[in-house]
């Protein structure tokens, strides 16, 4: 039997290399040999303020990413959370299962609610929500960037807190990161993650950016002092774009750091940049293609919350019987 996966993203901006690197690329790989469910989890994105048709407009344009980065939806299980009721009502549920201190310890609740007075309680319990997510589709795998790694943990006591009340009713599913760049840096600040919107536009690379942005956005990335091109601790501006560089390019680190021995910044920065461009060319031009066929998106949605709305029940009737409700 294929090991069963599952993971998502919020449609809150534009994908960036941070995204792909850290989760997506695995997503891509594991397909074929795996189980595999992807999620656009939309009731996440509006934990924090959208604006109605910004939303709407990138909930087709993760779609159309994720195809375009090469997610096969004949494969894989791609759909949209809100499709899927039983999300939201499994975490109404998980909530009586899950602490107070156990959420406010939960790191990116802390940094999300920084400086913001008026935090909603949406907020505060997104964390159960994504248990939700997971566990309605009992994966073996959650691949995710390092910075979900908390919130995968809090899942796994969730699911083991709710089956030693009540016997074995969820997976207690692992995190899966990537080798190499689970956690990508942002361009303009190496000790923040690259981030959708937590970054300046100097920050992220978009996977939609034109190639004269690409350019312009790592010409401007900060490096470190010295001029050896290297990955080590003491270098972390050069160490992420060679991570970035070597998952462009499909060259290793080390193959990369030989290649510019003794070379300078100027040129390393340059042929970086032209190797994004010339890897998001092939991804973009698939991008437009599918943006402007919205009967294709919604097709592909509607299918992926038919399948994924059939798992999702059982598991939700089992917990909904061992409660006592049904
Ligand atoms: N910088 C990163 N390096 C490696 N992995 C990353 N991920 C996000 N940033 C990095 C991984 O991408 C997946 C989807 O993340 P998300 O967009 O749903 O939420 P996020 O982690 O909060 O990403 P952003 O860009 O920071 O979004 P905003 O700004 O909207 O909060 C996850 O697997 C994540 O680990």
């Amino acid at each position: 039997m294929k090991k069963r996966i599952l993971s998502g993203v919020q449609p809150t901006g534009a994908l960036h290399l941070g995204n792909y690197i850290g989760a997506l690329r695995q997503w891509v790989d594991l397909q074929h040999e795996t189980d595999a469910y992807f999620c656009i989890v939309d009731y996440h994105a509006i934990t924090v303020k959208q604006d109605t048709q910004e939303l709407y407009d990138n909930i087709h344009s993760l779609a159309a990413m994720y195809v375009a980065v090469g997610l096969d939806p004949s494969k894989v299980t791609l759909f949209k959370q809100s499709d899927v009721s039983a999300h939201t009502e499994l975490a109404w549920i998980l909530n009586n299962f899950t602490h107070m201190g156990e959420l406010q310890r939960m790191t990116q609740y802390k940094d999300k609610a920084k400086g913001n007075g008026k935090q909603t309680v949406g907020l505060f319990t997104y964390p159960v929500l994504m248990a939700a997510d997971i566990l309605l589709y009992q994966p073996h795998m959650v691949p995710v960037g390092e910075d979900q790694k908390q919130h995968v943990e809090l899942t796994r006591n969730i699911a083991q807190r709710f089956n030693n009340r009540f016997s074995e009713t969820f997976r207690v599913p692992d995190v899966m990161h990537p080798k190499d760049g689970a956690r990508i840096m942002s361009l303009d600040d190496p000790n923040t993650k690259m981030s959708k919107t937590g970054s300046s536009q100097w920050g992220y690379i978009a996977l939609s950016d034109a190639p004269d942005v690409v350019m312009k956005k790592i010409k401007k990335a900060v490096t470190d002092s010295g001029s050896t091109i290297e990955a080590s601790a003491d270098k972390p501006a050069l160490t992420n774009l060679l991570v970035i560089y070597s998952a462009v390019s499909g060259k290793t680190v080390g193959e990369l750091e030989e290649l510019y021995h003794g070379q300078g910044y100027g040129k390393f920065k340059k042929e970086l940049g032209e190797a994004i461009v010339t890897w998001l060319e092939p991804i973009q031009e698939r991008y437009h293609e599918l943006i402007q066929n919205y009967d294709e998106l919604q097709a592909i949605l509607k299918q992926g919350q038919e399948r994924a709305s059939v798992v999702a029940q059982v598991t939700l009737d089992d917990v909904k019987t061992k409660i006592g409700v049904i």
